[in-house]
């Protein structure tokens, strides 16, 4: 017997059919790309030829699960880097703590991260000292950090779920927003309403549905440059969708990214639990609704960002695997197949 082949069937009573790291080669599932400490929401990038995960740190801090999300009681940021799709994932130690921000409080939600002129910047939601979420940027000379954070919010932000996507002409946006314990709909009306606790209630329902937002970031990339806009999403029949839709709906959790000359909106449809996309020849929509991306993982949460590494498209999404518990998540990865016409094949994970 060849020693190659003695090793693969030694490697195979291990890890179970061939595969690589991440899990993806043949039938195999994803594995966990993490597996000693929880993480989630995973934003991946690709600066310089790597890939850097910027994830949410789960823990364990004993708040009881409620719909405004208390038991996602995350307090600090890792940031993992991997020279290839097949792993392994590197922990870079703590890139950003939440005593370190001057005006956050609680609730280190979804990060996301973006380079321009040298400076890698992490962007990352968290509660200010009055409970009410914000988005904060800091900055690093390195993709890993430590991330140094500005003294204040990003004026004019709000909520949850920062995703900033940089455009081929080096126009950056920032794409935000996630109802419930997002606190989007507190803003419904421009005015903060903390009375608003999920949706925008009964009677609301026959209503074209909460929007993300949408802001282009100025040169800086510490400020907007614009007011937010409204990521609007349009059916089949050019009208937008309804509060009462919810397996299509914008929850939380947006990314985007291109493909050709079309800008793909993706996101996360909350309590029906499925990851949707809908497709605009503009960043800043309208979109018009595709489908599903990915039915439902463990867990109640589903959140994702989509990357291109050396020709092929990957999602990084996350699930409860390692856990069983809602809060304590780990991430994955996985390719993502299209249709000749772009259009992506659902995953059933
Ligand atoms: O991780 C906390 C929250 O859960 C995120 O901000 C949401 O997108 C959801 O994944």
């Amino acid at each position: 017997m060849r020693l190659n082949y003695l090793v693969a069937i030694i490697l195979s009573i291990f890890y179970g059919t061939s595969e690589n790291a991440a899990g993806q080669s043949g039938s195999a599932k994803p594995k966990p790309l993490i597996k000693d400490m929880y993480t989630a929401d995973p934003s991946a990038h690709v600066f310089n030829g790597k890939i850097y995960i910027y994830p949410s740190h789960d823990v364990e801090s004993n708040v009881p699960q409620d719909d405004e999300g208390g038991h996602f009681n995350m307090r600090d940021y890792h940031i993992f880097s991997m020279d290839n799709i097949n792993g392994p994932a590197k922990d870079n130690g703590v890139a950003l703590d939440v005593k370190d921000i001057p005006w956050a409080a609680r609730q280190l939600w979804a990060p996301d991260a973006a380079f321009k002129n040298g400076t890698y910047y992490l962007y990352f939601p968290v509660k200010d000292k009055k409970d009410v979420f914000r988005i904060g940027v800091a900055t690093s000379k390195s993709p890993t950090g430590p991330f140094k954070p500005e003294a204040n919010p990003i004026p004019g932000s709000y909520s949850i779920d920062p995703a900033v996507f940089t455009d081929k002409d080096g126009k950056a946006y920032m794409y935000f927003g996630g109802i419930w314990g997002g606190q989007l709909q507190r803003w419904h009306t421009g005015k903060y309403n903390a009375s608003l606790k999920t949706d925008l209630g009964k009677g609301h329902e026959n209503q074209p549905a909460l929007t993300a937002k949408v802001a282009r970031m100025k040169d800086n990339m510490l400020v907007f440059d614009e007011s937010p806009k409204n990521v609007v999403i349009l059916d089949e029949k050019g009208k937008p969708l309804l509060s009462k839709d919810a397996d299509r709906r914008f929850f939380e959790g947006a990314w985007m990214h291109r493909f050709g000359d079309k800008y793909y909106f993706s996101y996360s449809t909350g309590d029906t639990h499925l990851l949707a996309y809908a497709v605009s020849s503009s960043p800043y929509g309208p979109f018009t609704y595709k489908g599903v991306i990915m039915k439902p993982v463990s867990g109640w949460t589903t959140h994702h960002s989509i990357i291109e590494f050396k020709g092929k498209w990957y999602i990084f999404y996350h699930d409860v695997e390692l856990s069983g518990k809602t809060h304590l998540r780990n991430i994955k990865v996985r390719e993502l197949a299209r249709e000749k016409d772009g259009s992506i094949k659902t995953i059933t994970p």
